[in-house]
């Protein structure tokens, strides 16, 4: 166990994790930059144009290829990591995780004040009358996925090109800026607005839990360069 976070998560009562890809490859999510990740394998497309609103405003179905049998992991299970944040904000001792990922898994292992930067992969809406589409009518179907209207479901997730939810972020920037301990974990920190977001933390513990080494390694009080299941799993 990491004695000094372990020590650093006991005395702390506002505690804001803030994370990315990394916290669920443990749950059988792939990433993107680890080298078994997205980016590393070969497509038509790099992922970054698929995944782009123009992409998806293009060519709608290749985008929906990619998306169902990449991007949705539906009968994926939260790891370690995701328990112990749950655990952390029923004690009171968490005010928020800041996530980019869109898996939904931080709220399956049971958080509630979950900021999702990027959207979530669950909620999905008629591009044309707004109606709620359940996940699962698009995962069983094929093609791009259409409203009984005619008009197109889009999943609510923020594709390249496209702006972050203004309350989500004014969310995650409060919970950050009030934080007393700050834990990166699972993140390459290459997105932006969204790493930019750490800019906000003003506490003297910020924790950076990560495989490979980030543009922020520099600057963290403590960094753990192993599995974060793993790392907190061990953790009080
Ligand atoms: P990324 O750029 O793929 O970086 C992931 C980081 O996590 C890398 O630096 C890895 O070294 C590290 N990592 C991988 N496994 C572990 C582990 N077990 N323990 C600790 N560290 C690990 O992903 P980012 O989140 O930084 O990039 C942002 C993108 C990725 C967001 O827009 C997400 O929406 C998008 N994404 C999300 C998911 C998901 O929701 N699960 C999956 C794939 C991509």
């Amino acid at each position: 166990m990491n004695e000094r976070l372990a020590q650093w998560v006991t005395e702390s009562k506002r505690i804001v994790f803030f994370g990315g890809a990394g916290v669920s490859t443990e749950s059988g999510i792939p990433d993107f930059r680890s080298v078994d990740g997205l980016y590393n394998q070969q497509y038509d497309y790099p992922p970054e144009t698929i995944l782009s609103h123009s992409f998806f405003m293009r060519k709608t179905e290749e985008f929906y290829r990619f998306y169902r049998n990449k991007m949705l992991f539906l009968d994926a299970e939260p790891n370690a990591a995701h328990r112990k944040l749950a655990e952390w904000e029923q004690k009171g001792q968490l005010t928020g995780v800041v996530t980019q990922n869109i898996d939904g898994l931080h709220q399956k292992a049971g958080s509630k004040k979950v900021y999702e930067l990027h959207g979530s992969v669950l909620r999905n809406h008629c591009m044309r009358c707004g109606k709620f589409h359940d996940v699962a009518e698009i995962k069983n179907g094929t093609g791009v996925p259409k409203c009984e209207c005619g008009g197109t479901i889009k999943p609510d997730v923020v594709l390249y090109g496209e702006t972050l939810n203004d309350e989500v972020v004014s969310g995650a920037c409060a919970a950050i800026e009030r934080a007393d301990l700050l834990i990166i974990g699972g993140t390459s920190l290459a997105v932006y607005p969204a790493a930019g977001l750490i800019d906000l933390y003003r506490g003297s513990r910020l924790v950076l839990v990560n495989l490979s080494a980030t543009p922020q390694d520099s600057r963290a009080d403590l960094v753990i360069h192993e599995p974060i299941g793993k790392v907190f799993a061990e953790l009080p």
